[in-house]
């Protein structure tokens, strides 16, 4: 059914019906939520919400704005607060346009002039509308509604001004001669008396609704006794929530306390519910393509290194190179390519490391044992696409884009300058790679051999210490290390990750090379600090 349709059946019906004020969506939310059945956009409470006077400060369209996040939040239906129609009967036929449009089942139109003044700030003084001219502002919404069931409430507003009980009975007529669905007749008095007398004399079918604000004591038994069954309760939402704003800032600007109000209110995982959060994250799965491939990163951090004094009370991850930590720099280095999942495998003096983020795991063994049993520690870890960084290396982003971007299960990347580095330390990383004429942009460029034992004229570049693998291959360089150590333990615990990648490749795996031309360092010895770090 649609909620015209709801609407008008609500307010012919003998039961007792109270349309519950609302003002924005979340409160429209709540009504529905606490059962009534239908709401009063009221003006009073709109404009209160927004920060303006009930004085149409607020301009029709943007009340309208108000309406269309309620009508959004709920299926209830909405009878809008409508003021005078915002003009003359011309802007009421374009109002009932837009209400319609937006799926607002009624207006209540007032018969006061524009603009208007709230019914309780001195009513007594304020002009009503000349009855013609009001009957023909409502003819116009009855003729201009598309949907038959469109409700029009004609509101009178002679008791507020003090024109006693026959205007009201007379402009009451006449509204509902012209085609109203419902009559309004409201009263600032604290008692029942005018709209009990109303009632008295009123002999039409059209139903009445009225609003109890002033006259709230008065049990509703005693109006639907009388004949009146439709009742707006006005704007007890928005006094509710100012009261509850002016008790808990108070308290909080006293005490400077969260804990002073946390039991009290709401907890934020209520505010998810209410905003229908559950609804969205299910839709996502089947709309949104799949996210992105969580990249992980690993880095191997266990040993003490050649730093003398400066790695007594901390291993070289802990050093510090331009004022932070080596760690640092490598989290952040990942941070900036969106890897924010890293682990770092520990060792010498392992409570030392101690950066907040990344998860930590422990090669105990660190002393009698090499890069591998570090690997080791960390298996479980090797999953999905995982990057496996040698802790003492320094590098500059695009080599970590460059392995990022490159296809292939296994990748690293490679120095092809290494001669240029003049490093005179035999346990350099030195590759044989295909393709060595122009090896830099060679995207199939494919590792032959590495590290020890490789002839000196096959040499085509050195290894940076970044290994990236996926598909299946960090899973599988797990399991290889498993082999390995079962295979050899006393071999395993000096072996180091060319000795891995060594293994991966005969077991078929193809490591692919993306080269670099320098842009990197290790950090081997104290000479390869500068003296600024030497100090820190
Ligand atoms: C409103 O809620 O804005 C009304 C009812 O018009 S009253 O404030 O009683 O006039
Ligand atoms: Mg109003």
């Amino acid at each position: 059914m649609s909620r015209s349709k709801v609407l008008k059946q609500l307010l012919r019906s003998k039961d007792s019906t109270i349309l519950m004020e609302a003002h924005n969506g979340l409160s429209a939310k709540l009504a529905q939520e606490a059962g009534f059945p239908a709401l009063w956009g009221s003006g009073l409470s709109i404009s209160a919400a927004l920060g303006v006077r009930d004085n149409n400060e607020a301009s029709w369209t943007q009340v309208l704005e108000v309406l269309e996040f309620m009508a959004d939040a709920t299926d209830l239906p909405i009878l809008l607060d409508g003021d005078t129609g915002y003009g003359n009967f011309n802007n009421v036929r374009r109002l009932v346009k837009k209400l319609e449009q937006r799926s607002v089942a009624g207006v209540c139109l007032e018969d006061k002039l524009f603009p208007k003044t709230n019914s309780f700030i001195d009513g007594e003084k304020q002009p009503l509308a000349e009855v013609d001219e009001f009957c023909g502002k409502l003819k116009a919404a009855k003729d201009t509604q598309n949907d038959p069931d469109f409700v029009v409430v004609a509101r009178t507003e002679a008791f507020i001004a003090d024109w006693g009980l026959q205007e009201a009975l007379l402009r009451a007529t006449a509204y509902a001669e012209s085609g109203a669905d419902c009559i309004l007749v409201h009263s600032a008095k604290k008692d029942a008396r005018e709209i009990m007398a109303f009632m008295d004399h009123w002999k039409l079918e059209t139903p009445v609704v009225i609003v109890p604000t002033k006259y709230p004591s008065e049990p509703l038994e005693t109006f639907r006794k009388a004949g009146i069954h439709n009742f707006i309760f006005a704007n007890h939402a928005l006094r509710s929530v100012i009261t509850a704003l002016q008790r808990n800032l108070r308290k909080l600007k006293e005490t400077e306390s969260l804990m002073s109000i946390e039991a009290e209110i709401a907890p934020v995982k209520e505010i998810f519910r209410l905003q229908n959060m559950d609804e969205l994250q299910q839709v996502e799965a089947r709309y949104l393509p799949e996210t992105k491939k969580k990249t992980r990163a690993l880095i191997l951090g266990a040993s003490k290194g050649n730093f003398g004094p400066l790695t007594e009370d901390k291993p070289k991850l802990m050093l510090f190179v331009g004022g932070k930590p080596v760690l640092s720099w490598h989290v952040e280095a990942f941070n900036r390519q969106g890897i924010k999942d890293i682990g770092v495998v520990r060792g010498f003096k392992k409570e030392s490391v101690d950066l907040t983020g990344p998860s930590y795991f422990d090669n105990d063994r660190h002393a009698e044992t090499g890069e591998l049993a570090s690997l080791l520690s960390a298996k479980d870890y090797l999953r999905g696409e995982t990057i496996v960084a040698y802790g003492d290396i320094m590098f500059d982003d695009h080599i970590l884009q460059g392995l990022l971007s490159h296809e292939g299960d296994a990748v690293i990347a490679v120095d092809a300058a290494w001669k240029l580095r003049q490093r005179d330390d035999e346990k350099r990383d030195l590759v044989s790679t295909t393709g060595v004429s122009a090896p830099l942009h060679d995207e199939n460029c494919q590792l032959k051999a590495i590290g020890a034992g490789l002839p000196a004229n096959e040499v085509t570049g050195e290894w940076v210490g970044l290994l990236l693998l996926r598909n299946g291959a960090a899973e599988k360089a797990a399991e290889t290390l498993v082999s390995m150590r079962a295979k050899d333990a006393a071999a395993f615990d000096r072996a180091d990750v060319p000795q891995l990648l060594r293994e991966l490749m005969s077991a078929g795996v193809e490591v692919k090379v993306v080269h670099t031309f320098g842009h990197w360092r290790d950090l081997d010895a104290e000479k390869d600090l500068v003296e600024s770090d030497l100090a820190s």
